[in-house]
């Protein structure tokens, strides 16, 4: 950036699940280009399908990065065609969770390479070099982690729950299969060590965030993280933009409102953006010792990514100067 005046350089962490995430991940990366970017992304919703290991956080994050996802759903590849699903559709096998022929691309190789012994961040990590991304993207672990959903039918497999019944059933818990066996990979330590600010993507606080919360250690060195830790709401005015994370929290128990979100993360939060026609209930998360900063959250276009990503890394600087961090 030359000739532009430049602050020191950030070392930023972004923690994402699906798409809401997948989009501030890429305004992150938009606002600093120049910057180290690392992004902690949910593989508690992957999954095994026709024999191939599917990670639908880590791809729609790294399509998003890549400038590749498919603008309508913000999941898959944009342009994708669907001739190998509709043959499996001749031959009468599943075709619930629709996979375009250029993503099929990327289980089959992330498949091979996992047979052939690689991590899952050795993996991704190459598929998002050959991308062209020069974000980090990190799998929250590399032992397999299985979101399973209880409902009144039955507890379900995540993607079940989430593509093939429409999240239509009440979800009365969550248990997160795997997760005692898992561990927060080196690369994650490392730039959990050195990040100057962490941000909590507006994703699903209970199953995208959550998983990766639930890690073990992973709470306890966000806890020790030596820099503002800041989250952007996921809900909006008693709502989810996107998927059931307002539901969810309902029948959980949890206030369906910033306040709902931010009670989650209290135990290591220094601030959240919150958007503005929730700008009422700013005194209320104020009082529990989180700083709250008031704006438009919801990032209609590319613009409007950057946007929200500088004013949240702006907000985190004033958060350094005042605890002199
Ligand atoms: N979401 C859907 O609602 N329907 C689908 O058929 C579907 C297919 C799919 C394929 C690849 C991929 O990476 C993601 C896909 N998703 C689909 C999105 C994904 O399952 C969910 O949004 C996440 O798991 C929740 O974060």
């Amino acid at each position: 950036m030359a000739g532009a005046a430049r602050t020191t350089e950030e070392h930023i962490v972004a923690l994402a699940g699906g798409v809401g995430g997948a989009k501030l991940a890429h305004g992150l990366a938009l606002a600093r280009p120049d910057d180290p970017l690392t992004v902690v992304v949910n593989t508690a919703d992957d999954f095994t399908l026709f024999g191939l290991h599917i990670s639908p956080d880590l791809d729609t994050v790294m399509y998003t990065l890549g400038g590749i996802a498919n603008p309508a759903t913000g999941w898959g590849i944009a342009g994708d065609t669907a001739a190998a699903l509709e043959m499996i559709g001749r031959y009468g096998g599943e075709t619930w969770f629709w996979l375009g022929d250029r993503d099929l691309a990327t289980h089959i190789l992330r498949t091979e390479r996992l047979r052939a012994g690689d991590t899952l961040t050795a993996v991704t990590a190459r598929l998002a070099a050959a991308l062209g991304i020069r974000a980090a993207i990190l799998p929250m672990c590399d032992e397999p982690v299985a979101t399973r959903v209880e409902t009144p039918a039955g507890e379900l497999a995540f993607q079940d729950y989430f593509v093939r019944r429409r999240q239509a059933d009440e979800v009365r818990g969550i248990r997160l299969q795997g997760i005692e066996a898992a561990s927060v990979p080196p690369g994650v330590a490392a730039a959990l060590a050195r990040a100057t600010v962490v941000v909590l993507c507006p994703s699903n606080p209970i199953v995208s965030i959550g998983p990766i919360l639930a890690v073990p250690g992973f709470r306890e060195r966000l806890r020790a993280v030596d820099a503002p830790v800041v989250a952007v709401s996921p809900i909006v005015g008693g709502a989810a933009l996107k998927g059931p994370a307002d539901r969810m929290l309902a029948s959980l128990g949890h206030e369906v409102s910033a306040v709902g979100v931010a009670r989650l993360y209290q135990d290591f939060l220094d601030g959240i953006v919150i958007d503005q026609v929730d700008a009422s209930l700013a005194s209320r998360i104020e009082a529990m010792g989180i700083a709250v900063h008031v704006t438009d959250t919801v990032m209609r276009d590319e613009a409007g990514r950057r946007a929200l990503a500088d004013e949240t890394l702006a907000f985190a600087a004033r958060l350094r100067t005042q605890v002199g961090a």
